[in-house]
């Protein structure tokens, strides 16, 4: 089993050290047909592309550090928290094919391989998407079931359905369909920026959120943890969502695996549309507010380390990209307290 977090927090390890374990989950749960058409080779093929070609499994991530953040105090709940993982992946990886489909956005490629519904058909890619959805949602609940309180274990499900229901995931998607960047001034009163943006991110944060809050509650997260943890988790996905952005402006799908100049074609709002030197102070700014969230209310010890260094890791990440498009800008680096 991989190790616990050390003092020299490094995500790039931490991920290293959980990813085999998420993708033995990940295989071991994964939606099965019903018995009589289990061994069906097609279902098995997609059902694999959708889940193993590629990824980088963020968010099964932040789920065991939520859990270790707030040092995994409910007993035996570690399987529990692995199956809660894999089911924010499933989740994730549903998103992905609806996005992806031609009446969504278009997307030819995905994670460096063809999209699901150029492989399979939408028909398919369609049904694939809605069984890992619904296998995601089975294993929260039974998770939640197994090792939580009646109140926190309600608390969990809220926050599921909240999640990637109306008021999260397909909110957000809906709104990233319906406003097209052709028709926004460019110069809009800030409040109203801040609002569109806000209301664009929900199709990212909340699922980056119900993850780490996800594992967090079933390591017996105190209500002022959860919200710490909430708080670091609503900066990082805007953060997140900002860098995907900028992933789609810069044209050139070998780096990032999948089409680029999407939201271009599609008039979509992109909010790295703007000079590069302003998307690295709003970038600043987000994670500057993502360190601030916990350092108060989360306990300064080596769990801590691996927020920080998770937030150190979107800016590694930024910078890559930056070495593609503006060479000589490069964003610094947050240090640890
Ligand atoms: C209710 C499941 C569900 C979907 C309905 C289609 C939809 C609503 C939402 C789409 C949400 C979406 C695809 C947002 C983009 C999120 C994003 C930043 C994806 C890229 O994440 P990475 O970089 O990707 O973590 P990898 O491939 O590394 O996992």
């Amino acid at each position: 089993m991989a190790s616990n977090i050390t003092q020299e927090a490094d995500f790039q390890v931490f991920a290293q050290q959980w990813t085999k374990t998420i993708d033995s989950y990940l295989l071991a749960e994964k939606p099965t047909l019903n018995l009589v058409a289990a061994n069906d080779p097609l279902w098995e093929q997609a059902l694999c592309a959708a889940i193993f070609d590629g990824g980088k499994r963020t968010r099964p991530l932040l789920t065991i550090l939520g859990w270790q953040v707030v040092e995994a105090r409910l007993p035996d709940a570690q399987d529990s928290v692995l199956k809660v993982a894999a089911a924010m992946e499933y989740i994730h990886c549903s998103s992905l094919i609806f996005d992806d489909l031609p009446c969504m956005d278009n997307a030819t490629l995905r994670r460096g391989s063809q999209a699901l519904h150029r492989e399979f058909g939408q028909d398919k890619a369609i049904l694939i998407a809605l069984s890992l959805l619904i296998k995601g949602m089975d294993l929260v609940i039974k998770a939640g079931l197994k090792s939580l309180p009646s109140s926190s274990y309600g608390e969990l499900l809220s926050l599921l359905i909240n999640t990637i229901g109306s008021t999260g995931l397909i909110c957000g998607q809906w709104f990233d369909l319906s406003a097209k960047q052709s028709e926004i001034p460019h110069k809009l009163p800030s409040k109203l920026a801040a609002q569109l943006t806000e209301l664009r991110n929900l199709k990212t944060m909340p699922l980056l959120k119900l993850a780490l809050t996800s594992g967090a509650i079933l390591g017996g997260a105190t209500a002022i943890e959860l919200a710490a943890l909430g708080d670091f988790a609503q900066s990082i996905g805007s953060a997140y969502q900002l860098i995907d952005d900028l992933l789609d402006l810069i044209s050139d799908s070998k780096y990032s695996g999948k089409d680029t100049s999407l939201d271009l074609r599609n008039d979509r709002l992109n909010t790295a549309h703007q000079d590069i030197n302003q998307i690295i102070s709003q970038l600043q700014h987000t994670l500057g507010m993502a360190r601030i969230a916990v350092a108060q209310d989360l306990p300064c010890g080596d769990n801590y380390q691996y927020l920080d260094a998770f937030v150190r890791y979107l800016v590694a990440q930024l910078n890559t990209i930056l070495e593609n498009i503006a060479p000589e800008i490069k964003m610094e680096q947050f240090y640890s307290r």
